[in-house]
């Protein structure tokens, strides 16, 4: 007995008409904020939720089914078990150890090395076709102990990286500049933490280079005001973490943003952290470090070749071997 009755001649569903699933492994703060970005955008029919707290997890999943009135018609799941993940084509990780006030990123990572030897083989195990996107700091080499962890190849294995950087960047210049943000390109590249790279010869806003534009109309721009507006995009995430406790919303949008591209083939450029080796004079092994990268259903599609200032790229083969040094700490 159904509620509804087929009309004469229907064939019966289809097949092969398949679900987008989405995985999101941490339902802490960030992890919460990826889901319901997710959920509100209409990016899944299945989301799975992961946590090693079960009382927390089941919270959570109901809080958020009982939205479901308001919602796009998504099914969704919690299971402290990896194997609820199976067939996911997208698995966010996010499960992890929080930056306290004032530690360095790269401080975090013995404590969330240990943590990823658990969930990643399984995470890959149930879903060999996924593609991983790694959020947990210190994320840059996060996303390396991922890509060794999980046997999937490089393109399939993305960190969220200077995403969320680049969105601040971009909303302090659109701020000082009076326009939209969504107008203005600009990109912070390199490690997603202290060493990142603002790469000020290629911003532009509604198209106009803007180094050039102020150096003809003779308006003198300060280089001490482009630090600052650098500076204040590295020390953003501590100031939030300081103020409310730990970030969400950002880095909500920022993945869900980069979900969007991915799934729905969208070959957009953003800058997330990818396998760098061999690229923009970057060598010494495996590095995964933010690039400016085409993003599409296949994972990374290429990486754009962006003309760097010599002291950019410099400053950006640095910031790869603040992270190899790191790397060569861990024993992999
Ligand atoms: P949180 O609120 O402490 O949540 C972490 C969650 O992970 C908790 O619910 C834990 O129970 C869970 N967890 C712990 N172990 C496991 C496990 N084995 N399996 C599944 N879940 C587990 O932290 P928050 O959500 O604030 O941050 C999560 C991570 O994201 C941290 O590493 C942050 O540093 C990182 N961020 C990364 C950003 C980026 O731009 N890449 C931005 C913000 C935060």
């Amino acid at each position: 007995q159904s509620f509804f009755k087929p009309i004469h001649g229907a064939s019966p569903p289809s097949a092969t008409s398949r679900n987008t699933k989405i995985s999101v492994i941490g339902v802490g703060n960030v992890g919460m904020a990826i889901a319901q970005t997710i959920l509100t955008q209409d990016l899944a029919d299945e989301i799975a939720l992961v946590d090693v707290n079960a009382d927390k997890l089941r919270g959570e999943m109901l809080d958020l089914q009982h939205a479901a009135a308001f919602l796009p018609r998504t099914t969704i799941s919690a299971s402290v078990d990896y194997s609820s993940t199976t067939g996911s084509d997208l698995v966010i990780v996010t499960a992890g150890a929080r930056q306290i006030p004032g530690e360095s990123r790269l401080n975090l990572v013995q404590r969330n090395l240990a943590l990823f030897s658990k969930i990643i083989p399984p995470l890959s195990a149930a879903s060999p076709e996924t593609i991983l996107l790694i959020v947990s700091n210190p994320v840059d080499v996060l996303t390396y102990v991922a890509w060794k962890l999980s046997g999937l190849p490089a393109n399939r294995v993305i960190g969220s990286g200077t995403n969320l950087d680049s969105s601040r960047f971009r909303f302090l210049i659109a701020d000082h500049l009076d326009v939209n943000a969504q107008d203005v390109q600009a990109y912070i590249m390199g490690e997603h933490g202290d060493s990142s790279v603002a790469l000020w010869s290629s911003i532009s806003v509604g198209g106009v280079p803007i180094l050039s534009f102020l150096e003809r109309q003779q308006i003198a721009y300060e280089k001490q005001t482009l630090e600052k507006i650098h500076k204040e995009v590295v020390q953003g995430a501590h100031e939030v973490i300081g103020l409310k406790g730990y970030t969400s919303w950002a880095i909500g949008y920022s993945v869900a943003n980069l979900a969007r591209t991915i799934l729905r083939d969208q070959h957009k450029v953003h800058p997330v952290s990818v396998l760098a080796k061999g690229l923009y004079g970057i060598d010494g092994g495996d590095v995964f470090i933010s690039l400016p990268t085409q993003l599409g259903r296949n994972g990374v599609l290429g990486v754009t070749n962006l003309h760097l200032s010599e002291e950019e790229s410099q400053q950006l083969q640095k910031s790869a071997k603040t992270i190899l040094e790191v790397q060569s700490q861990l024993g992999l």
